[in-house]
């Protein structure tokens, strides 16, 4: 087989580079080690920063969520016993954020896909990559038993933190910079009316909680928990106990409670590993950076990522200028380390963290009292949530 770009990995990274590059008239392949159903399965985020929006309604994948997404135009943050809205689009001249999920995009795009007879393959085991540093590489996978080989022009590693992409690349050439979190994230999914209009961001002695939804009458919820946290541990009860004494008293009053549907514990780490490309490789989403969720970054991160190296290659294929390919990677990693703060900031001012006793749990209380009580600190925080330019 030949094809111009194989996409490794059929999260959203890949599929929406595949669906942008295919109405542009590129040839791809995707390469995708589970199921559609596995990858449906996953629950994540919730949360899209505007560039993302505009790029799904411009690869013809928006209807669904314009008509189902919630439009945000701000989120609370409370702290002992005060809360304090955060008006993103009075602090950011009109702007404002999507909260749709993560899960409901990926089968957009995969709806999409199918639509447009995109060539996607599930199930495709022991991708390999072959030839990167010359101008003809190539990728096997096994399916049914037999191993198949692609030629291609160039490689979009799109295969998430676990994939083999970044692995693709020489220890040598690589340096990854990592921050791992010393306590995780437990998530419910569960279909009750969510407790506020908008997310309200929880600091609590007791640790983090944040209240979220996918829409009208099913609701997202989050405690920072113990990395050994074990889930067996964790009803429904508990957990929703937990999370009213973390939540504001009037909140905690009005929660609507019900069986989970899905309970989930997300470690927290912060990664980059540069550069993102290597010869014909190019490095996008989760397979070349992991935020903490506390910013919704993750997913809209992998959107900027995609939105560079989409224009990179339509440039090449268009007018075979390889400028903005060799430029990809200083270019993504400009806004992926912009990001990579304000994840970082964001998940150091909410959480309990226990070599804080004394004066960390002070800086925490007076950083957010500050936050409080300055239009010009909220601003700096808005823009960033909203998500800075591309
Ligand atoms: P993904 O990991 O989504 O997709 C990579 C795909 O590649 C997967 O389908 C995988 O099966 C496939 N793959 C891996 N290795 C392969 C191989 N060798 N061959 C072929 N295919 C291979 N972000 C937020 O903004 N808010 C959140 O609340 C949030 N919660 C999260 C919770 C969890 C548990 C995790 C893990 C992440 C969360 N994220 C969140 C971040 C998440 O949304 C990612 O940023 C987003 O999925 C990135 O998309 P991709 O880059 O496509 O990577
Ligand atoms: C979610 O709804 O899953 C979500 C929302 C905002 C975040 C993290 C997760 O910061």
């Amino acid at each position: 087989m030949r094809t111009q770009v194989v996409i490794v990995g059929g999260g959203p990274s890949g599929l929406l580079l595949s669906q942008i590059l295919h109405l542009r008239g590129i040839e791809t392949i995707l390469l995708e080690r589970q199921s559609e159903a596995y990858v449906l399965g996953r629950i994540r985020a919730g949360v899209l920063e505007q560039g993302l929006v505009d790029m799904l309604r411009g690869a013809d994948v928006g209807a669904r969520m314009d008509t189902q997404g919630l439009v945000h135009h701000g989120f609370d943050i409370s702290h002992h016993g005060q809360r304090q809205h955060i008006n993103l689009s009075e602090l950011t001249d009109g702007k404002s954020v999507m909260v749709y999920g993560q899960t409901e995009v990926t089968q957009d795009l995969y709806d999409a896909r199918r639509k447009m007879n995109g060539v996607v393959i599930h199930e495709a085991k022991n991708v390999a990559l072959f030839d990167l540093t010359t101008n003809q590489p190539h990728v096997t996978y096994e399916k049914d038993g037999k191993t198949h080989k692609v030629d291609c022009d160039f490689v979009a590693g799109c295969d998430g933190f676990h994939g083999v992409s970044r692995q693709s690349i020489p220890d040598h050439l690589r340096r990854e910079y990592e921050k791992v979190y010393p306590f995780g994230w437990l998530g419910v999914l569960s279909e009750t009316p969510p407790v506020s209009d908008e997310l309200i961001y929880n600091q609590h002695e007791r640790g983090f909680a944040l209240c979220s939804m996918r829409n009208k009458n099913l609701s997202r919820y989050y405690i920072q928990c113990d990395l050994n946290e074990d889930l067996n541990e964790w009803s429904d009860d508990r957990f929703w106990e937990e999370l009213k004494k973390r939540i504001p008293e009037d909140a905690a009053k009005n929660l609507v409670t019900g069986p989970s549907i899905e309970k989930s514990i997300a470690p927290l780490r912060s990664f980059v590993s540069e550069p993102l490309t290597y010869g014909r490789l190019f490095l996008a989403g989760d397979a070349a950076h992991i935020v903490p969720p506390t910013g919704a970054k993750g997913l809209n991160l992998a959107a900027s990522d995609i939105h560079y190296l989409s224009n990179a290659l339509i440039s090449f294929y268009n007018s075979d200028n390889e400028g903005l390919l060799n430029a990809y990677s200083e270019t993504a990693l400009k806004r992926i380390w912009k990001a990579m703060r304000f994840s970082w900031s964001m998940t150091m001012l909410l959480h309990k963290f226990p070599e804080n006793e004394g004066f960390g749990d002070r800086m925490q209380k007076t950083e957010l009292e500050y936050l409080f009580s300055s239009t010009a600190a909220q601003t700096a925080l808005a823009e960033n949530y909203v998500g800075l330019p591309y």
